[in-house]
C-alpha cells in the first residue's frame, strides 16, 4: 500500500509536540511520508514555535525533514489571541535541548503552494493550529481546490464534557462548548476567517476533530505513569513530554474539573493511522465559524486578565448534519474493551484510564 504524503502545519505549543512526536513514530514505521513541517502563530508566536520544533524534531530523529516559517498572525490582520496554556514558549515546564536545525529560507505558504500544486499525489495536509497557513494557501491559488488533497483540522468545538463527562451548562441553560470562551475553542477562536475559507472549500475533503475527543483523551496519572514506563530508555524525553502539559494541565482542572491535560494535537496523528479509534465522521454542511471582528480588533487577552468573555461567540463552529458532504466532523471516540485492538504494531499503544478515558501515547521513539 502507498505510504501517505503528509504535510504537518502546528503552532508548536507542547501539544503540537507530543503530536510531531507520535508522528515521528509512524515516520519511522515507514507508514507515513513527511513531505515537510510549517509553523504558525498560536500557543506562542511563530518564532518560538519554530524553535519549539526544531529541538524536538532534532531529539527525536527527524532532522533531515524541511521545516518552513509560517503566519505570525491571523489572515484577517488583528494580533494573535494568547491564553497561556502552554506557558509563553509553548513548552510550559518542559526545557529541551536547544539544537542547530534551522527553517528553509522559503516561506511557509510558498513552500506549500508549491508542493500542493506541483505534484500527482494526494496529500493529506495536517494542522494543528490555527488554519492561518493553509487558508493563504487556498485563497491565494483557488485552483488547488481540485486537486484532491485533504485537511484534518484540530479544532472547534460542539459539546465538551465537564468533570465527569456531564456537559457544563450554563446559567442561560444553554451549554459550555469552547476551551477559551464559552463558545469556542483555541485554534477557531485565533482565525475563525482562516476556518471559514477552509470550510467553504468546495472540493477539498475537510474533516474537523473538535474538543468533543479531545477531552476524552486525558494524561492523568495514571495515564503519566503508564506513559513513563512505556518510554523506558528515553526518560528524558518522556519527563520532558509531560512537563510540557503542566500549564495546560492547571486549566483543565480550573476551567473543565478535569485531573490531568487533555492531548489535543495528537489525536489527528491517532485519527491518521487509527480512525478506528474514533466515532464514525458525521457528514455537514452550512460549517460556518463566527467573526466578530470589531471585538476581535479591540480586545487585549492580558489587559483584560484573561476575561475572553467580551468576544461573544467570536470562532464558534457550528454546522448541519447531512447524508452527503466533503466536510465531515468527528464526534467522539469510541471506547474499547480491549486495548491491544489497537496494539498491532508494538510502537504506539492505547492505554485504558479509570472510567473510559483513554489514551494514546508513543511508545518507542528509537534513537
Ligand atoms: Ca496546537
Amino acid at each position: 500500500m502507498q505510504r501517505k504524503q503528509v504535510l504537518y502545519d502546528g503552532d508548536m505549543g507542547g501539544d503540537d509536540l507530543w503530536a510531531l512526536v507520535m508522528l515521528s513514530s509512524f515516520v519511522k514505521q515507514k507508514k507515513i511520508d513527511l513531505l515537510g513541517v510549517t509553523t504558525c502563530f498560536g500557543n506562542t508566536n511563530v518564532i518560538q514555535g519554530t524553535r519549539n520544533v526544531l529541538d524536538m524534531m532534532d531529539l527525536v530523529g527527524l532532522q533531515n525533514i524541511p521545516v518552513y516559517l509560517g503566519l505570525d498572525k491571523p489572515i484577517s490582520g488583528l494580533e494573535p489571541l494568547l491564553d497561556g496554556a502552554y506557558g509563553s514558549n509553548g513548552l510550559s515546564n518542559a526545557t529541551l535541548p536547544t539544537s542547530n536545525l534551522q527553517p528553509q529560507s522559503q516561506p511557509a505558504t510558498e513552500w506549500m503552494a508549491h508542493t500542493l500544486s506541483n505534484t500527482d499525489e494526494k496529500i493529506t495536509i495536517v494542522c494543528t493550529g490555527p488554519l492561518s497557513n493553509i487558508a493563504k494557501v487556498y485563497h491565494d491559488h483557488p485552483e488547488l481546490d481540485k486537486k484532491g488533497h485533504e485537511v484534518i483540522w484540530l479544532g472547534g468545538s460542539l459539546y465538551p464534557a465537564g468533570k465527569g463527562h456531564v456537559p457544563v451548562t450554563l446559567p442561560d441553560g444553554s451549554y459550555k462548548r469552547g476551551n477559551i470562551t464559552h463558545f469556542a475553542e483555541f485554534n477557531a477562536i485565533n482565525d475563525p476567517v482562516a476556518a471559514q475559507v477552509i470550510a467553504d472549500l468546495d472540493k477539498t475533503k475537510v474533516t474537523i476533530i473538535p474538543l468533543d475527543c479531545t477531552h476524552h483523551m486525558v494524561v492523568d496519572f495514571r495515564a503519566a505513569t503508564s506513559f513513563l514506563r512505556l518510554m523506558a530508555g528515553r526518560e528524558d524525553l518522556a519527563t520532558q513530554m509531560l512537563s510540557m502539559l503542566d500549564d495546560a494541565a492547571r486549566l483543565e482542572q480550573e476551567n473543565f474539573d478535569i485531573s490531568g491535560a487533555c492531548l489535543h494535537d495528537p489525536q489527528v496523528i491517532v485519527y491518521l493511522e487509527h480512525p478506528e479509534v474514533f466515532l464514525h465522521p458525521v457528514p455537514v454542511k452550512n460549517l460556518k465559524f463566527d467573526n466578530n471582528f470589531e471585538a476581535a480588533k479591540n480586545f487585549d487577552a492580558v489587559e483584560s486578565g484573561f476575561d475572553f468573555s467580551s468576544l461573544g461567540t467570536h470562532g464558534q463552529m457550528t454546522a448541519t448534519p447531512v447524508v452527503e458532504s466533503n466536510k465531515y466532523i468527528v464526534p467522539g471516540l469510541t471506547s474499547f474493551t480491549d486495548p491491544a485492538d489497537v496494539t498491532n504494531d508494538g510502537i504506539a499503544k492505547m492505554i485504558d484510564i479509570a472510567s473510559q478515558r483513554w489514551a494514546y501515547l508513543t511508545q518507542t521513539v528509537t534513537n
